[in-house]
């Protein structure tokens, strides 16, 4: 932890109270002039700190940013965030992610940047990532299951999802199959779970997750391809960037740690009552092959149940899920 790290906790365990100089100085085994650089270079950041002469240094105010010593602040998990890593900027959370993964990382390790210079999508698609307004983070897990279950835990991040814009936002989310998280119809939130697994082990799994917060209609890119919108635009109020982070990363914790002891199923039922097209007529577009049906349900493995009219049911492994007549 830096030494700017270490100022902004004790303020935060002291809240609406003076530190002094000395105090700071000597609970910190720093300097009285590194404890004015660092108040200097948190005024920088946009923190707002008081100083009254013969009382010390008070924190006024936090600006929207997304320190890893703000995020462990009372953040009340039991395994994710034993370990965050920000980046005002990073190519891709996952990429890097990826990384510390292959160097050794612990289950639980969050990453979480600004802004991505290379946000990824899936099949190589592009995840649109402006600084200052989002949430982009991804997840280390290393969990100890067979590895055709490793998909369900896409499900298990839609639901924690959406309920996280419910619970922060007020927002009626649902999900679309197979990682899509959508406010009146438009794309809020996109997954991407990437793996490293070989035979039947699975080393990891990196939950990425982007979510649309504070983005303006301007900063969408006008050839998006679908619909996409901002709890911001939905809510018409700005969220925390922090209250939604750390809410997000309690739900996925107790998910986590319910998948682990209770299985899927759980899971499966909340991403059912949250799905858009349960019960729908759908058309799925699979490259090659376009098939209409009714969609029944989840199995297991993560795919799509889609009940054709001669009453078959097919397992829908990948393609794009569209109501018929949108
Ligand atoms: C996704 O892919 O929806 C997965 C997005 C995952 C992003 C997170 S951010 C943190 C982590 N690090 C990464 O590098 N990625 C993850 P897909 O289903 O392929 O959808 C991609 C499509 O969504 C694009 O082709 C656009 O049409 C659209 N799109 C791009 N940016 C968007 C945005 N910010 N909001 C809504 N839609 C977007």
């Amino acid at each position: 932890m830096t030494s700017r790290d270490k100022i902004l906790n004790l303020f935060r365990s002291h809240p609406d109270q003076y530190l002094s100089g000395q105090e700071i100085s000597r609970t910190l085994d720093i300097s009285r002039a590194a404890v004015w650089k660092q108040v200097k270079a948190l005024r920088d950041l946009g923190f707002e700190i008081e100083a009254k002469h013969s009382s010390g240094y008070r924190l006024l105010a936090s600006p929207d940013l997304l320190l890893a010593s703000e995020i462990e602040n009372r953040l009340n998990t039991r395994l994710l965030g034993t370990s965050v890593v920000t980046y005002a900027e990073i190519d891709s959370t996952n990429t890097e992610l990826r990384r510390l993964a292959e160097a050794g990382a612990v289950e639980g390790t969050v990453v979480v940047a600004d802004r991505q210079s290379a946000g990824r999508g899936r099949l190589g698609r592009r995840w649109e990532s402006p600084s200052g307004v989002n949430l982009y983070c991804s997840i280390l897990l290393r969990p100890d299951i067979p590895l055709h279950q490793a998909s369900q835990l896409t499900f298990l991040s839609a639901v924690a999802v959406a309920e996280t814009l419910n619970d922060v936002c007020g927002l009626t989310a649902k999900v679309k199959w197979p990682n899509d998280i959508l406010v009146g119809g438009a794309k809020i939130s996109g997954l991407l779970n990437e793996m490293n697994a070989e035979t039947e082990q699975i080393h990891f799994v990196i939950l990425g997750i982007g979510v649309n917060l504070n983005m303006l209609t301007e900063q969408f890119p006008q050839e998006l391809n679908y619909r996409a919108t901002s709890a911001l635009l939905e809510s018409g109020r700005p969220v925390d960037r922090l209250l939604f982070l750390r809410s997000l990363l309690e739900k996925l914790d107790l998910f986590y740690n319910e998948f682990l002891r209770d299985g899927f199923v759980p899971i499966r039922r909340r991403w059912e009552s949250l799905c858009n097209t349960i019960n729908a007529v759908v058309e799925v577009d699979m490259g090659n092959l376009k098939l209409s049906g009714t969609v029944v349900g989840l199995d297991p493995d993560g795919a799509l149940r889609l009940q054709l009219e001669n009453g078959t049911v097919e397992r829908i492994l990948a393609g794009d899920v569209r109501p018929v007549g949108e």
